[in-house]
């Protein structure tokens, strides 16, 4: 859109003084976040009007992401970015002397998600914008988010993220879209004189879904796309009867974000929320369609519905309840038509993940849902036992050992299944899912994840930036392929050397946030190693520990190196014991290499609190090292990984996830890889050898560092210590921290000799952004579109990336 910054300062000025009756001098940074989030709002308006319009009149296929979590980070800057009017708003605000980065931290992060999953989902809304598709996201208005997370003495503490506190001035109430969610009761069928059948439902307890809709804005082209994120109410015709419990009991199905990732919460609340905003999501879905079309019949051809792991997976009974029961469709046609829509990705192998409902509470709440469940099931026995036989066919069936298994469900109901990362997805075939593959070997593929570059160098990278619209102009910001321009320049020393320089201004801003926010002063000129995910025994924080603990012997014992920075963010799941004790001891040991003048020369760590989506944005432009150093086999793909490599910083990883694809992208050169590969520890599985023991017998490295957990060197970690070193050594390592041990301090000590080299690091550096756009979400959801969704043409478009499982 085009907007002049006078026009802006004089609109500005008129919204401040509308909302608060004050002039802006007068205001808080919060309130000048609300006058120009409500501004920038009254710009998309329009667009989006036109977008909606535009889709029913073109009768355009539609796309619908549910995702029980998204995770979309500020939205004020990546609004402005997208609409084209950031510099001149940025300008306007300067010549009225505000501070533009004042007044986007101003905004709360939105708590709607945890991690990979919900983040995964957010890239995509912004992607799919941006691509011009008609992408539609569907999920729960979370009141809080997933928990503050403070350190008291070095422990994890949870506080409640209040997030809407200030009020959330992206959505837009829609109650004349609302519909009713039916929970528990019983169901009577009866045939009806015009032989449908009719679904006569008894005793339910009703909740009014109401939606709150964010626009997702496009970049640069004109698109606004939508979020629909549904609200628990009561019932408006509730009656007299209906008592405050009742009310309480609605009000809590969008009250909390469970704070799960990779886990699986088993809770009948959780259940609730699964049906509540699926329910509410198909329902409005079959709603808008029928307002327009006499039958059901061609629905599949305008509507795509993606289960982003298994949570929505209630969408296939809920379609077919609604196609049969409301729409008075028959099984047969219903079922070509669900399959046809649904399509579903799974994000982790962890088996611990894997949703399963025991039956008693499912169809207690959802007697209809497990009606039609029973009947999915009984078809898919009866069409596949007499070919694969019982005992396959009993494994996989949607209903099994008393429970309903959501995976199977999701799979049997989808026309396609994806993992994120190729490996992911051929573990997939091979493990998790490996009896449905055999009967559905068609609808499994890979579509490897993305990462939306706007938010990540455009936003968060503006030295960057900056740097590469010079250097090979600004194409890279509509095609992120143009970043392989870069290649030309890596030999050009000035290139390499501003690279360089640009990656330290980065570390400076950091140090001064590390400073405002934990009190604790950086050495700017420190290799920037960072670790920055959820915390998880799979990701391994614990090795990177058990790294930092050895140079802290080493420096002690007299060994000169370069100085590092351990920069991490975590927040582990409130009920993750071994997770938060992992949190403690890195705080412990945080404390003793800072009070050690021997050793804090050359050894600093960081634990920031409260890692989250902007926190990001403000540590990844500088980072020098990132760690992905998960178990071989059980990171699904990560996307850490490929935000640090766009920031120009080396992978340190495993061949695990997409780090085999980054590896794949900048060659062997230009990754540091160790450790197990993922057949490797198949193997140890297979023969059931691996003896945690041995190699602490044999590595006296690895013999002193774990002795610091339990002989008192780290204080205050008594029962912590004790803890982790027991699960490495007598509970054997379940994933095997300690095999992977001296390839970790090899694969380091190469980074170390390599920094003392800054071009050639520079270079390493330079090829890691360069062929960082490969990543870009924007391709993945053309992926999605050509070859799930069936949204765009499918025409082979170079990407440059490998789509095949
Ligand atoms: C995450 C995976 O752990 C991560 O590897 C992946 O990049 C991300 O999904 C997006 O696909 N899984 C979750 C989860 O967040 O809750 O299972």
């Amino acid at each position: 859109m085009a907007l002049t910054k006078e026009q802006f300062i004089t609109e500005f000025k008129d919204m401040a003084l509308k909302l608060y009756a004050a002039p802006i001098e007068d205001l808080s940074s919060q309130q000048l976040y609300q006058a120009l989030a409500l501004l920038t709002r009254s710009y998309i308006a329009q667009p989006w009007a036109d977008t909606k319009e535009r889709y029913d009149e073109e009768e355009t296929k539609q796309v619908f992401y549910f995702s029980i979590e998204f995770l979309p980070g500020r939205l004020l800057q990546s609004n402005l970015l997208n609409l084209g009017i950031l510099d001149e708003v940025e300008a306007g605000l300067e010549e009225l002397d505000l501070h533009p980065q004042k007044i986007f931290a101003a905004e709360a992060d939105p708590g709607l998600g945890n991690g990979g999953l919900g983040r995964l989902a957010s890239a995509f809304m912004d992607a799919m914008a941006s691509v011009g598709m008609a992408g539609n996201g569907n999920g729960i208005r979370y009141q809080y988010g997933l928990f503050k997370q403070a350190f008291v003495n070095g422990y994890q503490v949870e506080l409640p993220d209040d997030w809407m506190r200030n009020g959330f001035p992206w959505e837009t109430r829609k109650e004349n879209r609302a519909v009713t969610v039916k929970f528990g009761g019983w169901v009577e069928l009866r045939p009806s004189r015009s032989g449908h059948l009719r679904v006569i439902y008894h005793n339910t307890d009703d909740v009014l879904a109401v939606p709150y809709d964010v626009a997702m804005v496009g970049y640069h082209n004109g698109v606004v796309n939508n979020l629909r994120l549904w609200s628990a109410e009561a019932p408006i015709n509730a009656g007299p009867h209906f008592t405050l419990e009742q009310r309480e009991r609605i009000n809590q199905i969008t009250q909390i974000l469970y704070p799960d990732d990779s886990d699986n919460a088993g809770k009948e609340l959780r259940l609730r929320q699964e049906y509540f905003f699926t329910s509410a999501g198909i329902q409005s879905i079959v709603r808008h369609y029928r307002r327009t079309h006499n039958s059901m019949a061609g629905f599949a051809d305008r509507v795509a519905i993606h289960i982003n792991d298994t949570h929505p997976a209630m969408a296939i009974p809920e379609l077919m309840r609604v196609l049969m029961d409301d729409e008075h469709v028959g099984w047969d046609e219903a079922w070509r038509i669900t399959l046809k829509v649904m399509s579903y990705t799974n994000h982790t192998l962890l088996s611990e993940a894997l949703e399963v409902w025991p039956i008693d509470m499912f169809s207690g709440l959802l007697p209809r849902i497990y009606q039609i469940v029973q009947e999915i099931d009984r078809r898919f026995r009866l069409a596949f036992v007499p070919q694969f036989g019982q005992a396959m066919i009993d494994r996989i069936a949607p209903l099994g050992n008393g429970q309903v298994r959501m995976a199977y469900l999701a799979t049997i109901g989808s026309h396609a299944v994806n993992g994120v990362a190729p490996l992911h997805s051929e573990l997939l075939k091979k493990d998790v899912l490996h009896d449905l593959f055999q009967i559905f070997p068609e609808r499994f593929n890979n579509k490897t994840n993305g990462i939306t570059p706007r938010r990540w160098i455009q936003i968060g990278d503006r030295p960057l930036a900056h740097l590469l619209d010079k250097k090979i102009g600004t194409a890279w910001r509509q095609n992120p392929l143009a970043l392989r321009k870069l290649h030309d320049y890596i030999d050009d020393t000035r290139f390499l050397a501003d690279l360089n320089a640009t990656k330290a201004e980065n570390k400076r801003e950091l140090a001064k946030y590390i400073d405002q926010t934990v009190h604790v002063k950086v050495d700017p000129d420190a290799i920037f190693d960072v670790q920055i995910k959820r915390l998880h025994a799979y990701k391994r924080q614990l090795l990177h520990l058990l790294g930092i603990l050895d140079a802290y012997l080493a420096i002690k014992r007299g060994e000169k190196r370069p100085k590092r920075l351990h920069i991490f963010g975590a927040k582990a799941a409130p009920s993750y014991v071994y997770a938060k004790e992992i949190i403690k001891v890195m705080n412990a040991v945080a404390d003793m290499v800072d009070s050690d003048p021997e050793v804090s020369p050359y050894l600093q760590v960081v634990f920031l609190p409260n890692y989250g989506v902007s926190m990001a944005e403000k540590i990844i432009p500088a980072a020098d090292i990132s760690e992905q150093i998960s178990t071989a086999g059980k990171e699904a793909s990560g996307t850490s990984n490929m935000k640090l490599m766009s920031a120009g910083a080396l992978t340190l990883a495993t061949l695990d996830g997409a780090n085999i694809e980054i590896k794949n992208a900048v060659g062997d050169d230009n990754i540091e890889i160790f450790g197990l590969t993922e057949k490797e520890i198949a193997g140890y599985y297979q023969r059931g050898d691996y003896r945690s023991r041995d190699f602490y017998e044999k590595d006296p490295r690895l013999h002193a560092v774990l002795d610091m957990l339990v002989n008192g060197k780290i204080p205050g970690i008594e029962t912590e210590g004790r803890d982790i070193y027991n699960a490495l050594l007598m509970y054997n390592d379940e994933y095997f921290v300690l095999a992977d041990f001296e390839s970790y301090l090899a694969a380091n000590a190469r980074l170390d000799k390599l920094y003392q080299q800054p071009e050639l690091w520079a270079k390493k550096a330079l090829v890691n952004i360069a062929e960082s756009g490969r990543f870009s979400a924007d391709f993945t959801v053309q992926r999605y579109g050509r070859e799930i969704w069936h949204v765009i043409p499918q025409t082979p478009e170079d990407d440059g990336s490998d789509t095949e499982a």
